[in-house]
């Protein structure tokens, strides 16, 4: 992770057009992988006006400007749906904010990239569930972004992260970074080492299935974890989907077992005390009644079928993303106390253990709406 300077962050706001005077900034959020600030401005009228300014992460995403034509195609493409059915284009999606050349970018002198857009108001993103009805509307969001997005031509989008959820790739990455240990830290997680070990067989079920044709490829988000959205502070309806770095082909089981994994968990990702930490049913049923709807209709029996199955897989593979990179060095998701990436670990990895023992009940539950 490369240090940023006030200096570096100033001359970045410099560069995009923004309306008004410049007057403050702050870090925001909670992302694990790009560097956010929410700038102030004011215009002559006294107005206050909010922008997001982030610095893309290019060790992460290497040819960012690939990424920022799949970002700009897929908002304005959403910008027209919303549109025509009566909604706020401003507001249901997000917006880039051109550079005063014209790029949907800025890159400075250290090669940095950086990116703006409007800052989503009088809404919220969670960093957990404070009611099922917010979840149940995150859920309605998520599925509803995947239908809008039913049509895209998916050919036209760059692969932002080449195999982000092949999860059998995934594994084998996973088995390279316990061989070569350059932290020395194997050792000492040897029973999350096992645990994945032991379930290697999880890795390998949707590229199976994606193989015999069993199930499609969809433009997914890939990333939906309630934080990549906004709530509508007053409705409390979810509004926008946000982070879409990651949308690409990808699985509709995928999209739902990521939401499932952060936000049915009753605990946060990070939490050291696992035994706050379960797969809440009621709020997997809330979910799925939630995602079905918002997908209008348009998922086949099978994916409705494997909805469990992609919340296992999704909880699965990112414990070991987590494991991975605390053997590595920390190196992918950001940390902020040491042992951070390994705690994460655990929580998804009791969570993927929870789920084998409500196994049967998910089952029934997905049933109900199939
Ligand atoms: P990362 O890839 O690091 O997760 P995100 O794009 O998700 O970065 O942004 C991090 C956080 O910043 C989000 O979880 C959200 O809280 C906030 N955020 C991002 N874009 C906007 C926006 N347009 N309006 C309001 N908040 C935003
Ligand atoms: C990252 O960008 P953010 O914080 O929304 C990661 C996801 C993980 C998630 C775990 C591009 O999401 O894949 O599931 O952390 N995004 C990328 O919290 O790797
Ligand atoms: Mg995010």
């Amino acid at each position: 992770m490369r240090s940023i300077s006030k200096q570096q962050i100033l001359n970045a706001v410099e560069q995009f057009c923004f309306e008004g005077i410049y007057q403050s900034h702050e870090t925001f959020g909670n992302g694990h992988i790009n560097d956010t600030f929410r700038l102030v401005f004011q215009t002559e009228k006294q107005e206050t006006k909010r922008y997001i300014l982030q610095r893309m992460n290019k060790d992460i995403f290497t040819k960012p400007e690939q990424l920022m034509e799949n970002i700009v195609g897929v908002t304005s493409y959403l910008k027209k749906t919303i549109a025509a059915n009566g909604g706020d284009p401003k507001r249901e999606t997000v917006n880039v904010i051109p550079a005063k050349d014209g790029m949907m970018y800025y890159v400075d002198a250290q090669k940095e990239y950086w990116r703006a857009f409007y800052f989503i108001e009088d809404a919220v993103s969670l960093e957990q569930v404070e009611t099922p009805e917010d979840f149940y509307e995150s859920a309605v969001a998520f599925g509803r972004f995947q239908r809008q997005l039913a049509d895209y031509p998916a050919e036209t989008l760059h692969e932002t992260i080449p195999g982000f959820h092949d999860t059998k790739a995934r594994f084998a990455v996973f088995r390279e970074a316990v061989e070569k240990d350059v932290c020395q830290r194997a050792t000492s997680v040897k029973p999350e080492i096992d645990f994945v070990i032991k379930r290697e067989q999880i890795t390998k079920v949707f590229g199976d299935l994606l193989a015999k044709k069993e199930i499609p490829l969809r433009v997914t988000h890939n990333d939906t974890k309630l934080n990549n959205i906004m709530m509508d502070k007053q409705t409390g309806k979810g509004i926008c989907v946000i982070d879409l770095d990651t949308v690409m082909p990808g699985l509709a089981m995928n999209d739902f077992g990521d939401s499932i994994r952060f936000g049915a968990s009753t605990a946060l990702e990070d939490e050291r005390d696992l035994t706050k930490v379960w797969c809440d049913m009621d709020l997997f049923e809330v979910y799925t009644r939630g995602f079905i709807k918002g997908c209008g209709g348009r998922l086949t029996r099978r994916e409705i079928e494997l909805l469990p199955m992609g919340a296992k897989v999704m909880t699965f593979e990112c414990g070991m993303r987590f494991l991975t990179d605390y053997l590595q060095g920390d190196t992918y998701f950001k940390i902020h106390r040491p042992g951070q990436n390994l705690d994460r670990c655990r929580t998804q990895f009791k969570l993927v253990w929870d789920m084998e023992q409500k196994w049967q009940t998910m089952q029934e539950i997905v049933k109900k709406y199939e």
